[in-house]
């Protein structure tokens, strides 16, 4: 894959802070980011044409909010004499490298950046930046929530998602700045940084991604590793000291390096031993934080979050003793594995954002059981084979529902035993609690989307939560 120039790093002529001027921007794409991103160019005086090659309602209405800014805005189309003009031209993450737009500025010898690089000209104070392949929104989210147990002020946002931030850019408008951010930033905004560098940079783990866009996981890991491209002595760095590929990763870039492992691994700074998460400090003394089970997150995975968001919170001032605290009273984020109540002497269990078959995979390895597993909904073609290899011993019985059942019950097969349910939600949730025994875990990870009987997972996981409630 041909890499953006400005990304590659050829040029680096960014002032930090300065206005723009009447600087012209050019922002290609109106979904959240570009938005932002006009936003953040708008108030720094910047000149602004945002262009979209869709027209639907979506994009109209935010359009109609940056014209009434002062934005110049294209719907249907993108004005390509006019971005190659522009001075800086900011490209939305979801627009791919061999999108037609991206194929012309190539041509024309032009360079772009994402939209976090774009913001990070104008953030002012420590940033914290997430990345990794899963488990990013969970880690930003409770290294924020450990900071603000502090006292501290935290701007969180990034690729988190609209539930849980804003955009950088909407980050960098904040007044007064907080006194940290904490942005999660996926591989597609970390592709065409320049200047990006984060005062703490993290790595959750790393597994094949988004290889529908990417000609190959090492590519996919080349754009990750552009976390460290302007790493300096006084960066630190937050690794997974479990995973080798995380290490190399960050190959031979300067700066402290701080890693926490829930596998064992020697010298972590950030550890699991004996079911205690626990800590090294810098004066080599060591303190037991708290119990595996006392944290409020399932799962092994998410020991290693906790773990990851300890040692940056730790590194960013927090006290052991905020860390514990934070650490019990953060409250798992919806539809993620969540705990949603004890009804009839079993653990209901909420992963409504399991939409695809790895977030379910990952779901069965965080959960010994024994459990009763509900998979079903929208069938959107997936290979349901890695599932079926992912189904323990400790999986008691899966109820396969909605559109996707029959594909479902056909590709998992024997590897436990299983029921198809035609009919409601409801029926399929009652069939899952008959199958089970007490003490059970009633699992909803349902590997495919919520639309043939919901409008969203999140309709989804809050009906399934309301049965766990014993509610009608
Ligand atoms: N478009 C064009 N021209 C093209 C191609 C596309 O104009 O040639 C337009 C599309 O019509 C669309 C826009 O460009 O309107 C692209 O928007 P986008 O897909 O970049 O979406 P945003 O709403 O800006 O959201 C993005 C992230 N989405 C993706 O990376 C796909 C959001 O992450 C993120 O929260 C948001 O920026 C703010 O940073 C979501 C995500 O799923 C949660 N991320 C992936 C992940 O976590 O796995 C990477």
């Amino acid at each position: 894959m041909e890499a953006n120039q400005e990304g590659a790093g050829g040029e680096r002529r960014v002032r930090k802070g300065k206005p723009l001027e009447g600087d012209s921007v050019s922002i290609i794409g109106l979904g959240a980011s570009g938005a932002a991103a006009a936003r953040l160019a708008l108030a720094k005086g910047g000149e602004v044409y945002v262009s979209d090659w869709k027209a639907g309602p979506a994009v109209a209405a935010r359009a109609a909010e940056l014209r009434a800014l002062g934005a110049r805005v294209d719907l249907g189309s993108h004005d390509l004499e006019r971005v190659a003009r522009a001075g800086t031209v900011v490209v939305s993450p979801g627009i791919s490298l061999d999108a037609p737009v991206l194929q012309n500025l190539r041509t024309r010898g032009r360079r772009w950046v994402s939209e976090p690089e774009f913001a990070f000209r104008f953030l002012h104070g420590p940033l914290i930046a997430v990345t990794g392949t899963n488990g990013k929104t969970t880690t930003a989210a409770l290294t924020a929530h450990l900071l603000r147990e502090s006292g501290a002020d935290v701007g969180l946002g990034g690729n988190i998602g609209a539930a849980f931030g804003p955009p950088a850019s909407d980050l960098a408008l904040l007044e007064p700045a907080p006194d940290w951010f904490v942005v999660e930033v996926s591989s597609f905004q970390l592709a065409d940084v320049v200047s990006f560098a984060p005062t703490i940079g993290m790595v959750t783990n790393l597994a094949p991604d988004h290889l529908d866009r990417y000609p190959s996981v090492e590519a996919y890991y080349a754009d990750k590793a552009r976390l460290f491209e302007n790493a300096t002595p006084s960066s630190s760095w937050v690794l997974n000291g479990d995973e080798p590929d995380v290490e190399a990763l960050a190959g031979d870039a300067p700066g402290r390096r701080f890693r926490f492992s829930a596998d064992g691994a020697a010298g972590a700074h950030a550890f699991l031993r004996e079911g205690t998460l626990g800590l090294a400090l810098e004066d080599g003394e060591e303190v037991a934080l708290l119990r595996e089970g006392k944290l409020p997150l399932l799962g092994r995975h998410n020991v290693a979050n906790a773990l990851a968001a300890a040692l940056a919170a730790r590194l960013a001032g927090v006290s052991p003793g905020l860390l514990i605290r934070g650490l019990t009273t953060f409250h798992p984020l919806p539809h993620r594995l969540e705990p949603a109540g004890e009804a009839g002497g079993l653990r209901w269990v909420n992963d409504s954002k399991a939409t695809n078959v790895a977030a379910t995979v990952g779901a069965l390895r965080s959960l010994e059981g024994p459990l009763v597993l509900l998979l079903g909904g929208k069938d959107k073609g997936e290979d349901f084979e890695p599932l079926r290899r992912a189904v323990h011993p400790g999986v008691r019985g899966v109820v396969f529902f909605g559109a996707a059942r029959e594909r479902l019950a056909g590709s998992i097969g024997d590897a436990a035993p299983g029921r198809v349910v035609d009919g409601s939600f409801e029926e399929a949730v009652a069939a899952a609690v008959d199958m089970a025994e007490p003490g059970d875990v009633l699992l909803l990870s349902p590997a495919c989307s919520s639309f043939d009987q919901f409008e969203s997972y999140e309709a989804r996981g809050r009906r399934f939560t309301a049965l766990a409630r014993g509610e009608a």
